[in-house]
C-alpha cells in the first residue's frame, strides 16, 4: 500500500478504497475578473494550485483511481440558498447577482463551472453542493459507500472554508483525509498556513497534510 511522508506522521492508503476529492475549483473563485477577485481577493493565491492539481489528476487517472469533483452553487430560483447565506456579503455582489461570468454561483452559469485546466472527464462524479461542506445536502456519502471508499485525498479551494468544512465532515463520518498543501489554496496566506496546521495538529485532529509530488510518486510505484 502506498505510504507518503505527511504531518503528523506517515499516511498509508489503499488505492482500492481511496478517492481524490477536488473541491470547488470553479471560475467564480479562480478567474481573474470573476466573483472572487471582484471582492478584492488575490486570485493568484488560488491559481497556484491549478498546475500541481492538474499533474496530480493526470497521475491519479493514469493509475485508474477515482476522482470526485465538487462545485458550490445554487439553483437559479435560489430555493436552496438560505437567507442567512444569501444576505451576506456586499450588496450587488451576492449569490445570484449578475457577475462577469454569469449569475454568481448559480448552477449552469459559466462562472459556476470548473476551470478549463481541471475539467472533469466523462464518468467522474461531480457533486453540486449548496453548502461549504461536500456532505451537506448532497449524495456524496452514497457515492463513497457504493464504491467502498474509506480514505480521501482532499484538494481544492478554499483551504479554510470548503476544504476545512468537508474534511471536518468527512472525519466525523469515519473517513481518513490527506490534505495536499500545494493543491489547496486560500486568498489569505495566513489562513492557508494556520488552516493546514489545524488539520494536522494534536496528532492529526482531523487529518494528515502532505504534498502532491509525494502522492504522485507513491501511486506510480
Ligand atoms: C467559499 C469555498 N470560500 N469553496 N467557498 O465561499 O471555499
Amino acid at each position: 500500500m502506498p505510504t507518503v511522508d505527511a504531518k503528523p506522521g506517515p499516511f498509508t492508503f489503499d488505492t482500492d478504497s481511496t478517492a481524490l476529492v477536488v473541491i470547488d475549483m470553479q471560475r467564480d473563485f479562480l478567474m481573474p475578473g470573476g466573483f472572487g477577485e471582484s471582492l478584492g481577493n488575490d486570485v493568484s493565491q488560488l491559481r497556484r494550485t491549478i498546475k500541481p492539481l492538474a499533474d496530480l489528476m493526470a497521475a491519479w487517472r493514469a493509475a485508474g483511481l477515482p476522482i470526485i469533483h465538487t462545485r458550490e452553487g445554487h439553483l437559479p430560483d435560489l430555493s436552496d440558498c438560505p437567507p442567512a447565506k444569501l444576505n451576506r456579503g456586499a450588496p450587488s455582489m451576492r449569490i445570484g447577482d449578475p457577475g462577469a461570468f454569469g449569475r454568481i454561483l448559480i448552477r449552469g452559469e459559466y462562472g459556476h463551472d470548473i476551470v478549463d485546466e481541471l475539467q472533469p472527464l466523462p464518468g467522474e462524479e461531480v457533486v453540486d453542493k449548496p453548502g461549504k461542506g461536500a456532505f451537506y445536502a448532497t449524495d456524496l456519502s452514497e457515492i463513497l459507500e457504493k464504491s467502498g471508499i474509506t480514505s480521501l485525498v482532499v484538494t481544492g479551494v478554499t483551504t479554510e472554508v470548503c476544504v476545512h468544512t468537508t474534511v471536518r465532515e468527512a472525519n466525523d463520518r469515519g473517513y481518513e483525509c490527506l490534505v495536499l498543501a500545494d493543491c489547496v489554496g486560500s486568498y489569505f496566506p495566513e489562513f492557508q498556513r494556520v488552516g493546514l496546521q489545524m488539520i494536522a495538529a494534536q496528532g492529526g485532529i482531523f487529518g494528515w497534510v502532505a504534498h502532491s509530488p509525494e502522492v504522485i510518486a507513491a501511486i506510480r510505484e
